[in-house]
């Protein structure tokens, strides 16, 4: 299926960097370069929720640990809108592991680990449709 580009991404701002403190500070970054908050929700997931978000890593050998780390606490999810939203908002957050995300990207300042790395961003129009989806309803979303 052929999908239009759009202009908006899907992100999670993660446990760690929502234990840590820095959601706000993460959350302004995310605002000042451009983008809007469409939608936005503090919230947890369940095993259930995490396991059919990462579906697509089911059989990789961090599955389990990824599953648990994303239910360790509450997260903020937001829909965002900007021109090119989805390649430009991976290049605000940096690459998955954070030793070798470019100096000043979200996970450069607030990733620990490739496991523990802050936030996420979609890889797609189509997953960011999805995962939007997974999260919001039509009366969420402004
Ligand atoms: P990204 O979040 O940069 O798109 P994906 O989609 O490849 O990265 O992986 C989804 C999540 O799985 C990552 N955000 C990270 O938390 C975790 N992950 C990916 N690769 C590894 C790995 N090799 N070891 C541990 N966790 C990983």
């Amino acid at each position: 299926m052929f999908y239009m580009a759009t202009n908006r991404t899907f992100t999670m701002i993660k446990p760690d960097a929502v234990a840590n403190g820095h959601a706000g500070k993460i959350l302004d970054h995310i605002i000042q370069a451009g983008f809007k908050v469409v939608a936005l929700k503090y919230t947890r997931l369940s095993e259930a929720m995490a396991g059919d978000f990462y579906g697509i890593h089911r059989e990789r050998p961090f599955f389990n640990d990824l599953v648990s780390f994303m239910t360790s606490g509450p997260i903020y999810a937001a829909i965002l809108e900007k021109d090119n939203a989805v390649e430009d908002f991976r290049k605000l957050i940096g690459a998955t592991d954070p030793q070798k995300a470019d100096a000043g990207t979200i996970r450069n300042l607030y990733a620990k680990s490739i496991d523990a790395n802050a936030i996420h961003g979609s890889d797609s129009d189509e997953n960011a449709a999805i995962e939007g989806n997974f999260f919001f309803s039509s009366f969420e979303r402004f």
